[in-house]
């Protein structure tokens, strides 16, 4: 017996909007963030009046590469993402330019092609999902939680911008002030894991954070992430300092050789969204014995389905998940829990900025997300189950049209306040 057939449902229509949201001066391996991060928001509309939505990064190749992509798009059934996919590959052989990672210089070897397409694959599931009455994530197999454990994500930082007031972070620029942090992303979201971006001082003061935080949350299980601003060498004294207090070490070195040197010896799992970002180094990667963990991020692994793929080769090769995160907004907040809710091997509590933005920054009507615990819910109303805040997306492009950021700039905002200050890798 046959069901009834679905009329076809097509794209007639594409916005591409970039926006600017607050952002406090998170302090990195190459700089510090800018007053205001900076996202892309896609809406794809269909011929029956329907949109589904995206979210991606702001940086101006970028959104020249998702216009020439979503020109390629008019015309494309919600249904046939695979030609989608290949519309945008054509569309991209036109395009000559560089840059446009939108990772300030620490994330460059993305495919171009997964890191265009990701934003117009998730709004297509989100389309996809609206008109079968589905949450994103029975389309991708089903849901295997209903909750999403995060980490709280905790940065080393100035008390505010220079020339500004304090945020309501306040500094924390040594252990003490990253343990005082921690009580308050504990206090107010429930964190049961914490995660210390590392790569701004010298590697035996954040040890000593990680050791001050173990002493503070003996139960936490903590991770570090200096984002390969260390030697192999440095990076062998630290895991070895840190052995029995790590989850899993982030990125310690640069490289799928100098990672595998340093797992030959760590004792704890290495993780990586640094040395492997693409479907194309995964091959070297295993074959080297670089990683144990892989920090998916659909946002540059090709979309939902692909960071599915991504999951399954995982799993083949023993490998560890866990999920990477930049600056973001609700909508690749939703897009995240419906991947993490629907894939097995997520072992680890998922990475997000979300407690760094004020709440009202966002372009998702009302406030859909409650932690508790750390935890998110999945989403369960059709498609991504969010919905378009437009008059909140006005005033976050309007806050982008004025911010006159357009690429994110880690490096050079540091510059800014300190000429002689140069992103090394690895500098210890
Ligand atoms: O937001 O400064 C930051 C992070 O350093 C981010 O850009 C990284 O991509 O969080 C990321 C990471 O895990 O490497
Ligand atoms: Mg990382």
């Amino acid at each position: 017996m046959t069901g009834t057939p679905t009329s076809r449902e097509r794209i007639v229509d594409i916005s591409i909007t970039p926006v600017a949201f607050a952002d406090p001066p998170l302090l990195n391996a190459v700089g510090v963030h800018e007053p205001f991060a900076i996202r892309t928001i896609v809406e794809v509309i269909t011929d029956s009046g329907t949109y589904g939505l995206g979210e991606t990064y702001g940086d101006e190749a970028h959104q020249a590469r998702l216009t020439l992509a979503a020109e390629a798009l008019i015309g494309t059934d919600i249904f046939d993402i695979n030609h989608a996919r290949t519309r945008v590959d054509e569309a991209l052989a036109k395009d000559s330019s560089a840059g446009g990672h939108g990772m300030s210089g620490m994330i460059t070897d993305s495919s171009t092609l997964d890191r265009v397409f990701s934003p117009f694959e998730v709004a297509l599931l989100d389309l996809q999902g609206k008109k079968l009455g589905l949450p994103v994530s029975e389309l991708l197999g089903g849901r295997v939680r209903e909750r999403v454990d995060f980490s709280g994500y905790l940065f080393y930082k100035w008390a505010g911008h220079p020339g500004h007031a304090d945020d309501r972070w306040g500094e924390a620029l040594d252990p003490a002030g990253i343990v005082r942090q921690a009580e308050k992303m504990v206090s107010e979201y429930g964190f049961r894991a914490l995660k210390l971006k590392g790569g701004v001082f010298a590697p035996d003061q954040e040890a000593e954070a990680i050791e001050a935080l173990a002493t503070r949350f003996p139960e936490v299980p903590l991770r570090i992430d200096p984002n390969a601003a260390w030697t192999v060498e440095t990076s062998n004294r630290v895991a070895e300092r840190l052995a029995s207090t790590l989850e899993y070490l982030e990125d310690p070195t640069p490289g799928i050789t100098g990672m595998a040197e340093v797992r030959s010896s760590a004792s704890m799992p290495l993780a990586t969204n640094m040395c492997v970002v693409a479907f194309a180094q995964l091959p070297e990667a295993i074959a080297a014995g670089s990683i144990d963990i892989i920090l998916s991020d659909h946002h540059f692994w090709g979309g939902l389905r692909r960071s599915s793929m991504l999951a399954g080769i995982a799993e083949t090769f023993g490998m560890s998940l866990s999920m990477h995160s930049n600056s973001h907004l609700g909508i690749s907040l939703a897009a995240m829990l419906h991947l993490a809710g629907s894939t097995q091997n997520i072992d680890f509590a998922c990475d997000t900025h979300w407690p760094w933005k004020n709440p009202e920054d966002d372009v998702v009507a009302g406030a859909p997300f409650h932690f508790e615990g750390g935890s998110l819910e999945v989403p369960k109303a059709p498609g991504l189950g969010v919905e378009l805040n437009r008059d909140r997306l006005a005033a976050l492009h309007q806050r982008y049209l004025d911010c006159g950021i357009r690429n994110r700039d880690d490096t050079g905002y540091m510059q800014k306040l300190d000429p002689d200050y140069q992103a090394l890798a690895p500098r210890w």
